[in-house]
């Protein structure tokens, strides 16, 4: 009866380890970082994520960013400003779903100084 505990208990760790979300790790430009210009937004995973929305909103509202990489799942996520970045405080929005299937959002920060 205990071996059969175990094993199930076993299996559902696997289980659980197996689909585990997606996640970001690392951003371009860094989380809270001071930078003094933009020219890529980069978000990199564990595994592959497929981004389906982001958005860039600094002191004037939105601004314009266009995707360099598409619709499919990624581990590296990219997008470039559209025009050139003025100085300010900027957020980074992104909605996208894991390998694993589940939805997932986060977003991210940094300062334009110059
Ligand atoms: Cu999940």
């Amino acid at each position: 009866m205990n071996q059969i505990v175990l094993a199930l208990t076993t299996a559902i760790a696997l289980a659980t380890s197996a689909s585990a979300h997606s996640k970001s790790e690392q951003t371009t430009p860094a989380n809270e970082a001071v930078v003094a210009t933009v020219d890529k937004i980069e978000i990199r995973f564990d595994d592959p994520m497929r981004v389906t929305a982001i958005s860039l909103t600094g002191p004037d509202g939105d601004v314009e960013i266009a995707r360099e990489t598409g619709l499919d799942p990624v581990a590296t996520f990219r997008a470039v400003p559209v025009a050139a970045i003025s100085a300010g405080v900027y957020t980074v929005e992104w909605r996208g779903l894991s390998a694993d299937g589940h939805p997932m959002q986060s977003s991210f920060g940094f300062t334009v100084a110059n």
